[in-house]
């Protein structure tokens, strides 16, 4: 109904999945859910959340700790979800909850500038190379929509490439051929936007150059930039194949395109300088999020300066929010990025995500399963196909119903991982060896029960 009358009762709940039952709810995660879906479309406030990728009902979480979580059911998981990437010192860590606490009794949110945020951007700043300036925003999606914008204002063009398959979050002209939940629920091209703006964006392969040539041959005079995720995050782990990278800097450069890195996942999560460092190239600009908000709503996004002057007040790319540089998000930001300073940080990521690869691969090559890991650090995925797994193709190949079958063998033998093929899993510095070669066996154990080997 459009501008129709208000809702006098609430529509009947959905059922969803096998585990809702025919009956009553079993569990108090069943209970919630059903309650969930008469106030929010589909029980769930983003879509991937809502297991229809890999069916039954979703658990609600109650609490963190570390590389522990635990639902509302009293169950407890080993979590290699780390709430999509931001959680890289483990839930609930005692540096950023005692920020969070000396910043809340200060006052949550003003509205006007505060030193924190002076002291996160100097951080940022000073850990990216490529970033001569930074404006803080609310979440991946703005840092994202804010540079396209930005660099259409610099450029003086229109048109933004993206890969299918990779995901910039939400915002009009970046839903076209999306990753993550897009792809997951089949709409990587979603409804309500306008064609006017989709047929801005053009599409091209990921890891495929001549691609991205071929559009720049036909539309090269009115491309204002290249968007990328560095590592791609959001159809599972794939990385950026050798020259790749290079290759796309190469073209913007001569195009007098910019050249976007969307770093939300991998900044300070791949290394404490980005991606871009740990591939050694560099993008124009450069957006994050998740990590820098420590597990709070934030985005950022940065460049040189010459392009963020740009940015209003400065310049005439307007660009605002009120809860930008919010003091509870900065404060838990900053104590992060101050743990993660912490020499031996990332040998330990790495360390520790390729004994969990590793021990992986070993029990999927005994269950005789098809099977690929991709790994880049600390954020990996297991692809249920034979691999290699370097392309948006090559990704969706995986049999997503036998991704469905582990996910819930794993989730009933207490490991919490993402609920789709088509996203990537993080290992944090709170996952002990412990945790990992317990994750290993039930992996053993879960591969059995789902293929009966
Ligand atoms: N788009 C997110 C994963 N790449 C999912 C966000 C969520 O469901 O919290």
């Amino acid at each position: 109904m459009v501008g129709g009358a208000f809702l006098t009762s609430r529509p009947p709940v959905p059922r969803t999945g096998s585990s809702v039952g025919l009956n009553m709810p079993n569990t108090r995660s069943e209970q919630l859910f059903a309650d969930a879906q008469k106030y929010i479309p589909g029980g769930v406030n983003s879509p991937v959340r809502s297991f229809r990728a890999v069916g039954g009902t979703p658990v609600f979480i109650d609490r963190g700790s570390g590389a522990h979580v635990w639902d509302v059911d009293g169950n407890e998981y080993i979590d290699y979800l780390g709430s999509w990437g931001p959680l890289v010192l483990g839930h609930a860590h005692p540096a950023v909850v005692e920020a969070l606490k000396k910043a809340a009794e200060g006052g949550t949110s003003f509205g006007a500038p505060v030193a924190q945020e002076v002291e996160l951007a100097q951080l940022i700043c000073e850990a990216v190379p490529s970033i001569d300036a930074v404006r803080l925003v609310n979440s991946g999606t703005e840092a994202c929509m804010s540079a396209i914008r930005l660099a259409r204002a610099f450029t003086g063009r229109n048109k933004i490439i993206k890969f299918a398959g990779c995901y910039h979050g939400h915002a009009d002209g970046l839903l076209v051929k999306a990753g993550s939940g897009a792809m997951t629920h089949g709409i990587p091209t979603s409804a309500g936007v306008p064609e006017s703006y989709a047929s801005e964006t053009l599409v091209a392969d990921f890891n495929d150059l001549s691609s991205v040539e071929s559009l720049f041959a036909v539309h090269g005079e009115d491309i204002a930039g290249i968007i990328v995720e560095p590592v791609a995050g959001n159809m599972g782990v794939v990385p950026a194949a050798d020259g790749f990278l290079e290759g796309l800097r190469r073209v913007t450069s001569a195009a007098g395109a910019t050249l976007i890195f969307d770093e939300v996942i991998t900044g300070f999560r791949v290394d404490y300088r980005g991606a871009q460092s740990r591939f050694g190239v560099t993008p124009d600009l450069t957006c994050l999020g998740k990590i820098i908000g420590g597990g709070l709503p934030v985005g950022a996004y940065g460049g040189r300066w010459e392009i963020m002057e740009m940015v209003a007040p400065l310049g005439p790319m307007y660009q605002a929010g009120t809860l930008s540089g919010n003091p509870l998000a900065v404060a838990a930001g900053m104590a992060t990025l101050r743990e993660l300073q912490r020499p031996g940080t990332y040998d330990r990521l790495e360390e520790t995500a390729r004994r969990l690869a590793d021990g992986l691969k070993g029990v999927f090559a005994r269950a005789e399963v098809p099977s690929s890991i991709n790994r880049v650090g600390s954020m990996l995925t297991g692809f249920f196909t034979p691999g290699p797994v370097e392309t948006l193709a090559q990704v969706e190949a995986s049999d997503t119903e036998a991704y469905g079958r582990y996910f819930h063998a794993m989730l009933d033998r207490g490991v919490y991982l993402a609920p789709s093929q088509f996203e990537a899993g993080f290992v944090s510095l709170a996952h002990t060896n412990d945790d990992i070669d317990r994750t290993i066996a039930i992996a053993e154990s879960a591969l059995k029960a789902a293929f009966e080997v």
